[in-house]
């Protein structure tokens, strides 16, 4: 590493002959960080193929979107990302589907039909962006197990159902409720009945939100069974694990739910900061409640070739859990300089925002564009990975796109 902390000439030179032309703001490049123009498979080789959903593993089924699939306002359902712990159920009897409220917190429990969650309470309609907790894992070093996620486990859909204070008021709750934790009908991957895949939930002020529902829509239609037809929890801003599909039951609890996937190092992350690769002991890890600031260029698809004449327009969205994106900012020349995006408000809270800018570039030649969104309480992204955890949860680097620029 040399001093300044910048890559050295001699590196610069090779790269640069990798790609075929030069990195304009080549000087700017960090140590150690590799421009994705020379990453494997090449952005510039994979722009013209792959506009297809990238599956990461059949058992269980698990694919994410590529970003510039992202690029709808109101995420289309065939650009969901599909995270499943378990097995999908096979079979689903609306007339006998059922969701059972108990828990330490509810005097007595109260069973719905569907037909009757439907018909007694009012249907709310929010988008709400949920967010896989491992999104972007495939970058941390060491590298941590798991779907690979790369940027495509985001979706910010329209669902609509009832809100879940509603149960919760009808049914009654005790006033030493601390957290609802969800029970779902997927079926354990060892074929154990009496094992949940998962049962996670919120704590009790995030299930008495205005827009934590019961949905049973999504986007004006039945919810896709690998969405969670024909039931589920969701609660936006939150890890999207938190949203159970398949919804059979609700428990209010006196205590932290402690269903499967709510302890150890599942959907936890150390309550302070640690060194890559350092041992953690369970004591010292927390929940991951608001999923933290980010942002996602959807225009153009990264490896696109302009020519200079023109100004590009990107566009995306940025969003940042339980607040309010101020600000996204983008950069051209690797994190040295950085100007304002228009930023357009949510349509909801909870709801991802839209950017858009107009960039000209000073010469022919590779860039990068990278994205920083920034929130109401002044928390901006990392420029590359924040901290380090054993699950590979939370990575909310800068977005980065690889264009080349032509005469
Ligand atoms: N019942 C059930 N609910 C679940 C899951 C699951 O495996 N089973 N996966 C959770 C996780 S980890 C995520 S990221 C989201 C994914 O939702 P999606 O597949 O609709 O995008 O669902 C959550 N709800
Ligand atoms: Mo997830």
């Amino acid at each position: 590493m040399n001093r300044r902390g910048f890559i050295t000439q001699t590196a610069l030179t090779s790269l640069t002959a990798i790609l075929g032309t030069e990195i304009v703001f080549g000087k700017f490049i960090p140590t150690d960080y590799q421009p994705l123009g020379v990453q494997e498979p090449s952005p510039f080789q994979l722009f013209e193929k792959d506009n297809q959903m990238v599956v990461l593993n059949d058992k269980p089924w698990n694919m994410e979107a590529q970003a510039h699939l992202l690029d709808d306002a109101i995420t289309p359902n065939k650009y969901m990302f599909i995270r499943n712990n378990g097995k999908i159920p096979e079979t689903i009897d609306l007339d006998t589907w059922s969701l059972l409220v108990d828990g330490e917190s509810v005097g007595q429990p109260k069973r719905y039909s569907l037909a009757e969650l439907k018909s007694k309470f009012k249907h709310h309609t929010y988008q709400l962006t949920l967010e896989c907790g491992g999104n972007g894992r495939s970058e941390f070093d060491p590298p941590a197990k798991g779907n690979q996620w790369t940027v495509g486990a985001v979706s910010c859909a329209l669902w609509t159902g009832i809100r879940l204070r509603d149960i919760l008021k009808d049914v009654g709750i005790k006033n030493d409720s601390v957290y609802v934790g969800y029970h779902a009908a997927d079926t354990h991957l060892s074929g154990d009945p009496n094992k949940e895949p998962i049962s996670r939930g919120v704590p009790i002020s995030k299930a008495l939100q205005d827009e934590t529902l019961i949905a049973f829509k999504m986007n004006g239609e039945d919810i896709p069974l690998a969405h969670g037809y024909p039931l589920r929890l969701v609660a936006g801003g939150w890890p999207a694990s938190a949203s159970g599909k398949w919804l059979t039951g609700i428990s209010v609890r006196n205590k932290v739910h402690d269903g499967s996937k709510m302890s150890g190092t599942a959907y936890r992350v150390p309550c302070e900061p640690l060194a890559p690769g350092e041992k953690v002991t369970d004591d010292k890890m927390c929940i991951i409640e608001s999923m933290p600031v980010k942002s996602l260029i959807t225009y153009p698809k990264t490896g696109a070739i302009f020519p200079i004449e023109k100004k590009l327009n990107i566009r995306g969205h940025a969003w940042s859990g339980e607040f309010a994106v101020k600000r996204v900012a983008y950069s051209i020349d690797f994190g040295s300089t950085w100007h304002d995006c228009n930023l357009e408000d949510a349509t909801n809270r909870l709801a991802w925002q839209h950017f858009q800018a107009s960039i000209s570039f000073p010469k022919k030649g590779y860039y990068e564009v990278w994205t920083r969104a920034t929130n109401s309480q002044g928390i901006a992204q990392p420029m590359v990975l924040p901290g380090w955890n054993p699950k590979g949860y939370l990575n909310n680097a800068c977005h980065r796109i690889a264009v080349k620029i032509t005469a």
